[in-house]
């Protein structure tokens, strides 16, 4: 495929044309999808990523999903905010089973001042490892998306969940025009932004695919898109929500590759109850990054020896870290640029030169 036979990155997609994707041939739009990943991907690399919760439960928000919310009785044991010794170690532990990012989350509305100081040495800490790294944290003002992008956080996960129209059956205590808010100020701030949602939690078909315009028509795509399957926890409201039709899945993810071409499309939470067959049409359908490491923030996942068995079975490689590669780089640059200038020092002392005065 040659580069001039690349789609151009689109911001102004209408629901009728997203929702014309979505009514395509299975066959067809996994075809397509797949096409339009090969262009921009290496089609057996699948990014990984590591979460740790720092914070969790007793959180202020109603997020119908969500077992970490103080609203509903999961059972859940709530846990303060971690030291930061206990966060770079696990971080150290997931980096040593092959993980590139590490994502911590907090069971936050949004940070408080003088929760910062915590987060940004955690960031620090970890990004000293070798490793990109990835909060999630709530909301953020403009101040804090640049603190935290000071101390060097790579990206900020902060979801969409679902359309702005079902948003409002899913979540009271804060509002869609308050998440666009803290997606402008971690791009503002200078950051990736990870940014998606949740399927399975009652939205129509049109929910999809308006979930998917908004994402696709945000003046720049973010970098990564996860998209989650609701894990139905006991306690929550969604409890007892009927399950997604595994195809309308696929089709999201095969969807989002169209639209997103560039950005890494994440298959994230729900994979326990997914079987191997159905993730590797995730991964035809376009999805290259996944959470790797036996929990999720406080629900089960896949076992990583489980999840390097599915690789090794479907050929599929870990992506290794784009900045590491660079930095090693710009340090063989620089190591060569010393040698040339030694070199040319000592080659200068050899020679009298006769133009110059002493
Ligand atoms: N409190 C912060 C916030 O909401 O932005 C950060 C943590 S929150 C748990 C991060 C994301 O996890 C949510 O936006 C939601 O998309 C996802 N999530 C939470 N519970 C889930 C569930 N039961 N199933 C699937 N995804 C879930
Ligand atoms: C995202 O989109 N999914 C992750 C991450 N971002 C932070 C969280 C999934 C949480 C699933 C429920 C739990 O384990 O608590
Ligand atoms: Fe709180 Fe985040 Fe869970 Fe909502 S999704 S209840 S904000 S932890």
């Amino acid at each position: 495929m040659t580069a001039t036979m690349q789609s151009p990155i689109r911001h102004d997609w209408s629901l009728e044309e997203v929702e014309a994707l979505f009514a395509m041939s299975f066959n067809d739009l996994l075809f397509q999808a797949q096409v339009m990943h090969r262009q921009n991907f290496d089609p057996n690399e699948v990014q990984v990523s590591t979460l740790l919760s720092i914070k969790t439960g007793a959180c202020p928000e109603d997020c119908k999903y969500c077992p970490q919310s103080g609203h509903y009785n999961t059972g859940l044991e709530k846990e303060k905010l971690l030291e930061v010794e206990k966060v770079v170690n696990e971080a150290k532990a997931a980096k040593e089973k092959g993980a590139s990012r590490f994502c911590m989350g907090a069971a936050w509305r949004n940070p408080r001042a003088k929760d910062m100081p915590y987060v940004l040495e955690m960031v620090k800490q970890v990004k000293s490892l070798g490793m990109e790294t990835c909060m999630t944290l709530g909301m953020l003002t403009a101040d804090q998306a640049l603190e935290l992008a000071g101390a060097g956080l790579d990206y900020y996960n902060h979801n969409l969940d679902t359309s702005e129209n079902y948003y409002g059956e899913i979540i009271t205590t804060r509002t869609y025009s308050d998440r666009l808010e803290t997606l402008q100020n971690v791009r503002d701030a200078g950051m990736k932004v990870c940014c998606g949602g949740i399927m399975g939690m009652g939205e129509s078909a049109r929910d999809r695919a308006a979930l998917l315009a908004q994402l696709a028509n945000l003046p720049s795509h973010p970098e990564s898109v996860p998209i989650n399957m609701l894990v139905k926890v006991q306690g929550t409201p969604l409890e007892v929500q009927e399950d997604i039709d595994p195809f309308d899945f696929i089709r999201t993810i095969a969807v989002a590759r169209i639209l997103m071409p560039k950005s890494h499309v994440r298959l994230s939470a729900g994979r326990e109850d997914m079987n191997e067959q159905m993730q590797a049409m995730c991964f035809l359908a376009g999805a290259n990054s996944i959470f790797y490491g036996e929990k999720l923030l406080t629900t089960p996942n896949p076992e990583a020896d489980k999840d390097m068995m599915l690789f090794k079975k479907l050929g599929i490689r870990p992506e290794q870290r784009e900045q590491a590669h660079s930095e090693d780089q710009q340090e063989a640059y620089l190591h060569d640029a010393i040698q040339a200038h030694d070199q040319q020092q000592r080659m200068e002392n050899m020679f009298y030169d006769a133009t110059k005065t002493a």
